[in-house]
């Protein structure tokens, strides 16, 4: 039980500083997870019980040709759409004939009041990394991109306000504000695709929530336009402010159904001038909860994030990296049999006082038990490679053909025991192996946030199979419903679990959300078929 400084030889041949997982640096293009099932269904094919609303009308050549006339002919496309019509998981396909890409709000204005008045439904969409299909389209929906609104607006050194166009990507936002000594408040695995807009109307969660807290919190002003192309515009940068409702909540984690994001105002704070992360082994989910107690009071304000994995993620992890794991850097090809794995990230501004909190908070825990094995990264390169076994569990998930994915809150000692019931439930219904390639599912692992009692459990099969949806749903948001969670912690409702809020919302909550869309969107052409 010893503890080891990371290994730097079996580590940097394989992935250089900066290349992200995913992310294909020479093109900028997102590399959607390329091991998912090559063929997608449409959505109405696998839910025919879905119907599409024949209120709204079918898009005609003069549609088109009025779209023409606002965003100009080269920003209005009608071939090639699978890239907009298609999920990241491969899991959900639409049908939308024609994608509008607007440079700007009055554009956006524009075309959303043509589109309620001519009652056509419309799909906001940011960077098409969402995880519960709720991005893509259902039916012929139009699609509304904002990717070419992607332009920095301002920044304030002082106060860290920053202004930006909804289009701009979470990692471009992020570069900029590193070359001013500060951080955008959020980060996630697809941080080189999605979109700051997106990140808003999904109210992502992230990594380092643990230290920056939530949207709702640190988004200070958005600019909006109403679907019946009214601009709300409340981009201002005020920390307080009790004039009334607070508007932009509604907007945050609205997943596209009251209105497209336009600009987002965001308090960013000082970038931390130095990061370590450690990579710890453990025996029991109970050790996990133990090392958070003790992690959160002797790291106190240098934690900045708290990671846990089991190992069924680790070895999807491994098989996707193809590179030696950090507790076993001499052996390529095998995961060491710890049940569980954490990754504790520390940020602050003085190394050395930041790296000896770190150390005797690790020498504490080696010596009285609590963790088995350890590694700390001693360099930019490593601190990343350490990140990757934890962010790469997303996309590794997919590699046999597909993966259901839940992202739930839970009590945190209740957390992993989904995994466990989940995995119990698969396997009486004998659908669950690694070894016989006849079974649709592989395994069920568990990961995610213990910092915000958030769980992913991803059930990852060799193809999407119905019977496999249905000893999952709506099994899974019972056993969370049974612990007063959450049926989503951080990915939204979309289209996945449209028939399933009442599991986490009240019949008053579930009819005041109602009522918010009807009053704003009475002609409901915002992302229909989703949730609300
Ligand atoms: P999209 O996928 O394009 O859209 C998502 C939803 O928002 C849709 O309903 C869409 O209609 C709506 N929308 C998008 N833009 C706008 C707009 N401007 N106005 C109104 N509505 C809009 N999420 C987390 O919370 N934490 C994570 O750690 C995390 N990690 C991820 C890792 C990977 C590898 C992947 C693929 C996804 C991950 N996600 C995570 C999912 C997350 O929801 C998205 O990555 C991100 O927030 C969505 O941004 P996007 O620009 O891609 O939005
Ligand atoms: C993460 O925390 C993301 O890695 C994605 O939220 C989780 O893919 C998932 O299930
Ligand atoms: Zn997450």
């Amino acid at each position: 039980m010893s503890f080891k400084l990371f290994c730097t030889r079996a580590i940097a041949s394989h992935i250089g500083v900066g290349s992200r997982i995913g992310f294909d640096a020479t093109s900028s293009l997102w590399l959607k997870a390329g091991y998912a099932t090559k063929t997608i269904n449409l959505t109405s094919t696998t839910y025919p019980n879905t119907h599409r609303n024949p209120d709204f009308a079918k898009v005609s050549n003069s549609d088109v040709l009025f779209f023409r006339s606002i965003v100009g002919d080269n920003q209005v496309l009608t071939d090639d759409l699978d890239a907009y019509n298609e999920d990241w998981m491969r899991k959900y396909k639409g049908q939308s004939k024609v994608v509008l890409k607007p440079k700007t709000t009055e554009q956006i204005s524009q075309l959303l009041r043509y589109c309620n008045q001519h009652k056509l439904a419309v799909v906001p969409q940011g960077g098409n990394t969402g995880l519960v299909g709720g991005s893509v389209p259902v039916f012929d929906e139009i699609v509304i991109s904002i990717a070419n609104m992607n332009k920095v607006r301002s920044f304030d050194e002082a106060s860290g306000m920053f202004k930006a166009d909804a289009g701009v990507i979470l990692e471009n936002a992020d570069g900029y504000l590193a070359e001013h000594d500060h951080i955008f408040p959020l980060d996630l695995g697809a941080k080189g695709s999605c979109f700051i807009g997106g990140n808003v109307a999904t109210n992502a969660g992230g990594l380092r929530l643990l230290r920056y807290g939530s949207l709702h919190g640190s988004v200070l002003g958005l600019e909006a336009v109403l679907p019946d192309g009214t601009i709300y515009d409340s981009m201002h940068s005020l920390r307080k402010d009790n004039t009334g409702y607070d508007l932009k909540q509604l907007f945050i984690g609205s997943e596209g159904t009251i209105g497209i994001i336009t600009g987002v105002s965001i308090l960013c704070p000082a970038r931390p001038k130095s990061v370590n992360v450690a990579f710890l082994g453990l025996e029991s989910y109970e050790q996990v909860q133990e090392t958070f107690k003790k992690a959160r009071n002797e790291l106190c304000e240098v934690l900045s994030a708290f990671e846990f994995m089991d190992r069924g993620s680790q070895v999807f992890a491994s098989r996707f990296l193809k590179m030696a794991h950090p507790l076993s850097p001499d052996d390529e090809n095998e995961v060491p049999e710890y049940p569980f794995y954490v990754l504790i990230e520390v940020a602050g501004s003085k190394k050395e006082h930041d790296d000896e909190k770190l150390e005797s908070f690790l020498e504490s825990v080696m010596e009285d038990g609590t963790v088995a094995d350890g590694v700390v990264s001693q360099d930019e390169s490593q601190l990343r490679t350490l990140w990757k076994w934890r962010e790469s569990v997303s996309e590794a998930s997919t590699i046999d053909g597909g993966v259901y994915k839940y992202d739930v809150s839970l009590p945190l000692p209740k957390m992993y025991s989904l995994v466990e019931t989940v995995r119990k439930q698969l396997g009486e219904r004998q659908l669950m192996s690694q070894e016989d390639t006849g079974m649709p599912v592989v395994d069920a692992i568990g990961y995610g946030h213990v910092g915000d009692g958030n769980l992913h459990l991803n059930v990852c099969v060799r193809e999407y199979n119905k019977k496999v949806e249905t000893a999952l749903e709506p099994f899974v948001y019972e056993q969370v419903q049974k612990e007063r969670g959450s049926i989503s912690a951080e990915h939204g409702l979309g289209f996945q679990k449209k028939h399933y809020i009442q599991y986490s919302k009240s019949p008053v909550e579930i009819q005041m959300i109602k009522d918010l869309k009807k009053h704003y969107d009475p002609n409901g052409i915002m992302n229909p078929y989703k949730y609300i």
